[in-house]
């Protein structure tokens, strides 16, 4: 077991700069099938803003050492010392150097393993091609450095290797030379000009399909841009270039920003922790966020693609030409990019859809993350591990905070700040503080408090009460907010958080805003909530409203209003706001699902509440409804996202009445849903214009309604839709649906989906993820069957996702078993998997993240294999994080 001392918190208050800067370095990779040799020669410089000091640390795990030379001299012994994670030279028992003057230079040789390497992080060797991971801290995996990203340098890489095995040799910048040598090898020469840190280097040696396009940006540079992916996949990577091109246009015409270098690589390759990583001029994909094709990708792979590849591009400004300071910063650049990617496909699909899409993540998935024992601040102050910190809250809080930038400011007072902070920061490694202060200098605008949301961790709650003064014609908003206690932190501060509103006259259309007094509380639509406890008296409000609070989710809190079913389906009708037009649907339905919970308390039946028919029909029939907003606005709330709503849960209780009323909906609306589905359900020649797609969307929640009726007519019109389908949209769908319902005849139709798309692995794996998330109680035994499927491979991180990370994570009623079996098999896979790929391990680990939330036998299941995990020999410092945090 690990213990608490051997293992080191690191924390943002110690960050120091370094001793040493490297401004060049060479490296020269040898790769053979069972090995590599890396020969590092960098240019060292003592850093004249840190302290100097005699011995040079560079990080380095996992190396073996075969020569290191200062200065043109080999070191011996007593001038330096390695352990397991670092190497110390001794600089001044070196003859002659005088490192505090000049610049010196350092060689070292290293062997290390790529094919033996199954962590995925720094170099591999997967599918007969080498590939590098190296943020956070892979590139110590490669060679012996300065491995973090305050230290800039300026790359030279040459590669060299058989040359019928890996044809391609590719690195970060442009290629400035390449040739054959003996034996059948060749080499390649690569040379970045943009000064980097090393978790931004990269290598890709293999043999793709290439597949070649240009584009040319606004000033007239040419740009080769080129996708390299697995042999036979080409067809699948047009989407992937023309998103490319989009996001490059975009990024000029929304923030006047080019590409800087000549060429732009993709390579996509099929094991990789996560979606992407943006490599200077050479990004490396999950084939996930690459190949796309309607016959095996779906409606929402085609999004998700455009838009990780428009993330991966926008780093290239906002990541790379300037990048974090330390770890701690993350936020700064992926925040940052998250809200630009979100943007970008807001203004290619939907706004209103997307804003709702994203807000479904926050609710879901960070505020559990905030309300748990891994809650941090967008800005975190500690960890042990860095790759832990990859999370929701840095990611997607982080972009709720820039979009309230955004808000606060206006989209030229955004742009204001942005040509800002390129202009001061271009070139360097800065910190959080950095952009608050360009958005505050550019504006003039004072964002002292506004500080507070990198600082403080946990989801603030705003309350709201409301009073109107029919004599007055007055409206008077009492609004309190508080934010709970997270470990490690209490007594909040109040945030500044901009609440946008909008008070509704009889017939839907907005009311003029004005206040009393503090005129100044009020900018637009947006009210300042500043302090804990406010109140803002509105005048000239002509009758009783109807409150739109919160328009656009216009900050990251948990709103509590006392809304009656009236109101919410009144909104639900006619909001402006499309955003709380979905979010009053959702109150009405969780209003519904807790009083359902409430009768089964109290051992009575649940009785369908008949005002919801009106409601739904009437949204149903709405034509001047968008069918992707349709579809989400008559998707029931997420389960997840309802235990969030409250203290404890009585899961069994929850998962019934959630049964119920979409069955209940169901029924009530049979007629409706059939004759919906029918008219968007689409069959001849397949399209994917935007009108496609909603139909498409609208069609897919029909029939699931259908479904749930369980009953034969509704299974056949699934199972036509699954073998008639000529798109994977349709088929996942029915797909789905069928596994996830008691239809008798669901083994064969898993049985021909396999054998259809068995060379397919992306389609394999929604395959494996459809069964994986069967709530039937066969499933723990399907489960157990899957990952001895030859379809499975424990060392692939997508088929680990797709069934154990699936089924921990969106198979609810079976991972909460409450025979334990479901936490067993998790924690099984845990044990196989958490010295073969310890990121992913922990974060399936997180899965149990939330047990204080269930009842006292789950709980202490949970924590049963908690402590079993926390007893694994040499567990890895990053499961070990997880798991002994959850226990707290
Ligand atoms: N920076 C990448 C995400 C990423 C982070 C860590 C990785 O390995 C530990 C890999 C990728 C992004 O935001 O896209
Ligand atoms: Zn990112």
């Amino acid at each position: 077991m690990k213990t608490s001392d051997s293992i080191s918190v690191k924390y943002r208050k110690d960050y120091k700069p370094s001793a040493f800067l490297i401004n060049k370095v060479s490296l020269n990779f040898e790769l053979f099938d069972d090995y590599a040799i890396v020969t590092a020669r960098m240019m060292l410089q003592a850093n004249p803003a840190a302290e100097s000091s005699g011995a040079l640390v560079l990080d380095g795990e996992e190396l073996e050492l075969q020569g290191i030379e200062v200065a043109g001299q080999k070191l011996v012994q007593e001038q330096y010392e390695v352990d397991s994670e670092q190497l110390t030279i001794w600089l001044n028992k070196i003859d002659g150097l005088d490192y505090q003057q000049a610049s010196f230079e350092l060689v070292t040789k290293v062997k290390i393993y790529p094919a033996q390497n199954t962590s995925l992080e720094g170099l591999y060797l997967s599918s007969e091609k080498f590939c590098t991971q190296c943020e956070a801290e892979g590139f110590r995996k490669i060679t012996y450095y300065l491995d973090r990203p305050d230290v800039m340098s300026t790359f030279t890489v040459r590669i060299e290797a058989e040359k019928k095995k890996y044809p391609h040799l590719l690195s970060n910048g442009n290629q400035i030379e390449h040739g054959s040598l003996a034996n059948g090898r060749h080499y390649a020469i690569w040379q970045d000009p943009f000064r980097k840190p090393s978790y931004l280097f990269a290598l890709c040696a293999g043999d793709y399909d290439l597949l070649e396009d240009h584009f040319t940006t606004r000033s007239g540079r040419e740009i080769k841009l080129e996708i390299y992916v697995d042999k036979g996949k080409l067809e699948q990577c047009h989407h992937a270039m023309e998103s490319l091109k989009k996001s490059m246009a975009w990024d000029e015409e929304v923030f006047g920003l080019e590409y800087d270098l000549d060429i732009y690589m993709i390579v996509a390759v099929g094991d990789f922790n996560m979606g992407a990583m943006e490599n200077k001029g050479l990004n490396i994909f999950n084939t996930k966020y690459v190949l796309a094709h309607p016959e095996t990708a779906t409606d929402q792979d085609f999004e998700d693609v455009e838009a990780v590849i428009a993330h991966e591009y926008f780093h290239n400004w906002t990541g790379n030409r300037v990048t974090c300071r330390d770890w701690f910063q993350l936020s700064l650049k992926e925040g940052l990019t998250v809200f630009r990617d979100q943007q970008f496909t807001a203004d290619q699909t939907d706004h209103a859809v997307k804003r709702i899409e994203d807000v479904k993540v926050i609710r879901s998935h960070q505020f559990a993350e905030d309300a748990g024992p891994m809650a941090h601040p967008i800005r975190p102050d500690s960890y042990i591990e860095m790759n832990n910190f990859y999370t929701v809250t840095v990611y997607n809080k982080g972009a709720e905070v820039i979009r309230m930038y955004h808000t606060l400011l206006g989209t030229d007072g955004f742009r204001r700040g942005m040509d800002l902070y390129f202009e001061r920061f271009d070139g360097q490694a800065v910190t959080c503080e950095d952009f608050v202060s360009a958005m505050e200098d550019a504006n003039d605008y004072d964002l002292i408090q506004f500080r507070r949301w990198y600082s403080q961790a946990g989801t603030p709650e705003v309350t709201v009460t409301s009073e109107y003064d029919e004599l007055h014609k007055k409206l008077t908003l009492q609004i309190g907010q508080a934010c709970p206690d997270t470990p490690g932190q209490s007594n909040k501060q109040p945030f500044h958080i901009p609440l946008k509103l909008g008070l509704l006259d009889k017939d839907g259309n907005d009311l003029p805003l004005e206040l009393a007094s503090n005129k100044e509380q009020l900018t637009g639509d947006i009210l300042h909530l500043t302090e804990a406890e406010q109140t803002f008296e509105f005048v000239g409000v002509s009758h009783k409203p109807v409150l739109s609070l919160l328009r656009n989710f216009s900050a990251p809190v948990r709103l509590f209003y006392d809304y009656n079913d009236q109101e919410l389906a009144f909104l639900y009708a006619h909001d402006k706001d499309s955003f709380n037009r979905w979010e009053a649907g959702q109150r009405l339905f969780a209003r519904v699902i807790w009083q359902l919970c409430a009768e089964q308390e109290a051992g009575e039946p649940m009785q369908f509440p008949l005002h919801l028919v009106n409601a739904v029909q009437n949204l149903l029939s709405d034509e001047s409804l968008d069918g992707r907003f349709k579809a989400l606005a008559l998707t029931l709330p997420d389960i997840k996202a309802l235990i969030e709503e409250v203290e404890r849960v009585n899961l069994d209780h929850l998962i019934a009445a959630h049964d119920f009323l979409k069955r209940e909906l169901a029924k009530q609306l049979e007629m409706d849903w059939l004759v919906h589905y029918q008219a968007n359900h689409h069959v001849g020649a397949f399209k994917q214009d935007k009108a496609a797609i909603a139909k498409r969307a609208f069609a897919g929640v029909c029939l699931s309604y259908l479904v749930a009726l369980d009953k034969p007519k509704a299974y056949e019109l699934a199972v036509s839709q699954l073998v008639n389908s000529n798109n994977m949209t349709d088929a996942e769908t029915a797909l789905q649906l069928l596994m996830h319902s008691n239809y008798s005849q669901k083994e064969q139709i898993a049985d021909d989906f396999y054998r259809k798309w068995q060379n397919e692995e992306l389609v394999v794996n929604k395959w494996l993820s459809a069964q994986a998330t069967d709530p039937t109680d066969s499933t723990i035994e399907r489960v157990k069957g899957l990952i001895e499927h030859p379809a499975f491979d424990i060392k692939n991180p997508n088929k680990v996702r797709s069934v154990v990370g699936a089924f921990a994570g969106s198979n609810l009623p079976q991972f909460h078993r409450n025979d334990g079996k479901g936490y067993v098999f998790l924690a099984e896979q845990i044990k196989q998997l958490y010295s073969v790929n310890p990121q992913t391990a922990a974060r399936l680990t997180g899965a149990f993240n939330r047990w204080k939330k269930f009842d006292d036998e789950r709980q202490r299941l949970m924590c049963e294999q908690l402590q079993g995990i926390l007893q694994l020999p040499d567990l890895s410092k990053d499961v070990y994080e997880i798991a002994s945090k959850a226990l707290g």
